[in-house]
């Protein structure tokens, strides 16, 4: 078989402001700046202070993007290195550093496409009202979309609004004990989370307006989203039905992808929360609803789904111990996710006309430098090997999968994990901030080189 991709298709990487930037005395603090201070909360007590030093080192980063053959780099733009308060007085010196970025993307023939938010919430509005927990943090986050879109809107044309909003809130909040994302807010009830994630649909509804208000040229947007892929245990239509019928239910599905793609939380989910269930008020749905121009979809892993012989006819099945997984407690390897995934927007979501784009894929692994001083990551290359299989499926039946960015270009701070866990096709020494290239590296560019799967 010979897994060719049409003309056209993007191949990319992907990174996040907070992982990979470091220089934070050159910007406001952000909640994961406090989180990853507070003792026993990230491994080994690592922090992003410091990360891949990118701010300083970004013109090599880009050239060595350029040679692995992207023309394509999804980042994200952290907002308190804009507005070091959350809001008001603006940073003209962090705004210059993102503009240096493109330019330089721009050099090297790379299109930018920037996420405005990747978890980095700006700790004054933490401290002042709670980020998250109010409404207002929608508002603020609006405002800082304005200000970025205003100043970059001139180069860049690619915008995401948040990334994966389930993590940060639900995640980031726990009911009866400490969550594993920054801030860290243990609270009373479910509700005050779905609370959270609901001022976050709001921001993105905003920011949609905003980036389009703000930009001076004609521009795509786009919402990123880690929703979940029900893979049907085999291909005969009773488990399709069965895996198409639990995909509304799950909470980032039926609470993050169905409002912001129909205008409506899943109304079996919001019986499922009953009281639990965040308020609304009048008008929410529709600000949440906004036109997209496609969709990114973070991809790792799935869950098997087959029918069954009960109320809902059909049961989701949970991983055995000896379940093949990757360097990541819950990274079972699923490559049918990603192919399901795709299909479930067009198919059970009923959105065929939408765009889709996987805006990460990839995998933690033990990487070791050999004496040759070479990182023979055949695991992560069979991993990859496998999800593009299936992203040419997916192509291959008519699907809108328009490109990938493979998560991550270079090995970065990994969140709760610190800088323990490596994810990237760019190995880096964290002593000397030396980048060397992995095999997979290696394998990812004659891949893009080729236009198919080798
Ligand atoms: C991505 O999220 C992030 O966007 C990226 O920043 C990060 O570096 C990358 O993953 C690798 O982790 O422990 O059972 O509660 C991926 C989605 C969401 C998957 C949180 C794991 C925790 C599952 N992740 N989830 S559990």
């Amino acid at each position: 078989m010979v897994y060719t991709f049409p003309p056209g298709f993007q191949w990319g990487v992907a990174t996040a402001s907070y992982q990979i930037e470091g220089a934070a005395d050159a910007r406001g603090v952000s909640v994961w700046d406090v989180f990853s201070q507070t003792p026993g909360r990230v491994l080994h007590g690592d922090t992003g202070a410091i990360a891949c030093d990118h701010v300083h080192r970004f013109r090599d980063d880009i050239a060595l993007m350029a040679d692995l053959g992207v023309r394509h780099y999804r980042f994200s733009i952290s907002w308190p290195r804009i507005i070091p308060e959350g809001r008001g007085a603006v940073n003209d010196a962090g705004l210059a550093f993102y503009g240096e970025l493109v330019d330089t993307l721009l050099e090297f023939g790379i299109t930018p496409h920037a996420t405005l938010f990747h978890w980095d919430s700006p700790q004054a509005l933490e401290a002042e009202y709670g980020s998250w927990r109010s409404r207002q943090m929608a508002q603020d986050y609006a405002d800082y979309v304005t200000v970025v879109v205003k100043k970059l809107g001139d180069r860049i044309t690619h915008w995401m609004t948040l990334n994966e909003i389930f993590c940060f809130t639900h995640i980031g909040y726990g009911v009866g004990h400490v969550p594993e994302m920054a801030p860290g807010t243990v609270v009373k009830t479910s509700k005050e989370v779905w609370q959270t994630s609901h001022h976050a649909l709001l921001a993105h509804g905003l920011g949609c307006q905003a980036i389009r208000a703000a930009s001076p040229q004609p521009c795509q947007v786009a919402l990123v989203d880690n929703y979940l892929a029900t893979v049907p245990l085999t291909d005969t239509p009773a488990d399709i039905a069965a895996a198409q019928a639990a995909f509304p239910l799950t909470g980032t599905n039926g609470g993050i992808l169905y409002p912001a793609l129909t205008g409506e939380y899943n109304p079996q989910l919001l019986a499922d929360l009953g009281k639990n269930a965040p308020d609304i008020l009048p008008g929410d749905l529709a600000t949440i609803h906004q036109p997209l121009d496609s969709l990114g979809f973070n991809v790792y892993t799935g869950v098997y789904v087959r029918a069954a012989d009960n109320a809902r006819g059909f049961e989701s099945l949970p991983f055995p111990q000896s379940y093949p997984r990757m360097h990541m407690p819950w990274l079972h390897i699923l490559p049918d996710s990603l192919y399901w995934g795709v299909r479930h927007i067009s198919d059970t979501l009923q959105r065929p006309e939408l765009r889709v784009f996987i805006s990460e894929n990839g995998c933690a692994a033990q990487d070791e430098l050999t004496s040759a001083g070479e990182v023979l990551d055949l695991d992560r290359i069979q991993y990859l090997q496998q999800y593009l299989r299936s992203a040419h499926r997916a192509v291959q039946e008519g699907y809108p999968l328009m490109g990938y960015f493979l998560w991550t270009f270079m090995d970065n701070f990994e969140w709760a994990y610190g800088r323990d866990r490596r994810f990237g096709v760019t190995y880096v020494d964290f002593a000397t901030q030396q980048r060397i290239p992995k095999a997979s590296y290696h394998w990812y560019a004659h891949c893009i080189e080729e236009n198919r799967v080798v």
